[in-house]
């Protein structure tokens, strides 16, 4: 393995976690990492979120791995997804034994829609008293999402998938979503049943069990992973794949998370299991199992941070993590 890793561990405990799943991956293979400025801190010290020395680097990466950004976040998150193509955000939202969870029957995964929708972007302040925001959806990028996530069922041996949307309110944009998303899942023989997404909201917390893939626009993914993630122990626990054709990006479901940043106690668990998703990606799918593997166990046993109430540092977990590797 000596496949070429783009690092940017952006702000808050991005700059904490990040390298928790770098000591992570090091312990099960032979990367080179490159590492990348960007984020709020980025853009006091150059006037650039962004810079162009970090697009390239994710450009010609053969993957990312990212942390968070504040303030910024529009201007970093999304022209990096942009930049490696991705078309999909897989979040998986699964509880973990050992974790104190208000659903420990969840087990499930957003693929959400990650060009469009209402972070495509297209905001104007029209007057002191007006701004709008275009709500973007096109038949090509659902079509997109719909094809992956009927190949991502497939592979599961899952029968089909839940579709959430608001088409009875937004009848254009998200009556264009699910139309297109249902096409396609019914020419790829793949049963959907659609949910409208406020519907899903309480469902998910009653029966968490009845969702096994949700299928859904921008906007909701972004929101629903996180009401998933306060059901099956908190945000510490939610990683993510932005997946492209040629290209992909793995984050932490979580922000930058200012309250703790500095203080050493993030739960890295989030991006330790978004570095596996990233191993799955580049195909080292044992080193990628065997990584999500001691994340369970420690997860089980201890040490734990505070957000999963105990005492331990974010660097205590980590090596935990190491060890059960070794
Ligand atoms: N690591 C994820 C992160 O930095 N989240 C901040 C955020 O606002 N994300 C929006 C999004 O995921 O679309």
């Amino acid at each position: 393995m000596s496949e070429h890793i783009a690092v940017i561990p952006g702000d808050g405990i991005g700059q904490e976690v990040v390298p928790a799943a770098i000591e992570v991956l090091d312990a099960v293979g032979n990367f080179e990492f490159e590492y990348g400025e960007a984020g709020d801190a980025t853009k006091e010290e150059t006037g650039d979120a962004l810079p162009p020395e970090t697009r390239d680097l994710a450009a010609q990466a053969d993957a990312t791995l990212f942390g968070a950004a504040g303030e910024t976040a529009a201007d970093v998150i999304l022209p990096l997804r942009d930049i490696v193509g991705s078309f999909v955000n897989v979040r998986p939202a699964r509880a973990y034994p050992g974790v104190d969870a208000l659903r420990p029957e969840t087990d499930l995964v957003f693929l959400r829609e990650n060009t469009e929708g209402v972070y495509s972007g297209h905001e104007d302040r029209l007057s002191d008293d007006l701004s709008t925001l275009t709500r973007v959806v096109t038949s090509s990028a659902s079509a997109q999402l719909a094809e992956y996530a009927c190949e991502y069922v497939d592979e599961r041996g899952l029968d089909g998938f839940h579709v959430a949307h608001k088409a009875n309110v937004m009848r254009e944009t998200d009556g264009r979503f699910r139309d297109t998303v249902v096409d396609v899942a019914e020419s790829n023989g793949i049963e959907t049943e659609e949910v409208l997404m406020d519907a899903f909201a309480t469902h998910v917390c009653l029966d968490p069990e009845q969702f096994d893939v949700v299928v859904c626009p921008n906007l909701a993914g972004d929101v629903l992973s996180d009401l998933a993630a306060g059901l099956v122990g908190g945000l510490g626990l939610l990683p993510s794949a932005n997946i492209g054709e040629e290209n992909a990006l793995f984050e932490p479901v979580h922000g930058t998370a200012p309250d703790i940043a500095g203080e050493g106690v993030a739960n890295p668990s989030a991006t330790v299991l978004s570095a596996a998703m990233l191993l799955e990606y580049l195909g080292h799918d044992e080193e990628g199992q065997a990584v999500r593997t001691a994340v369970q166990d420690v997860l089980d046993e201890g040490p734990r941070t505070p957000d999963l109430g105990g005492d331990a540092g974010t660097e205590d977990v980590t090596s935990a993590v190491v060890e059960h590797l070794s």
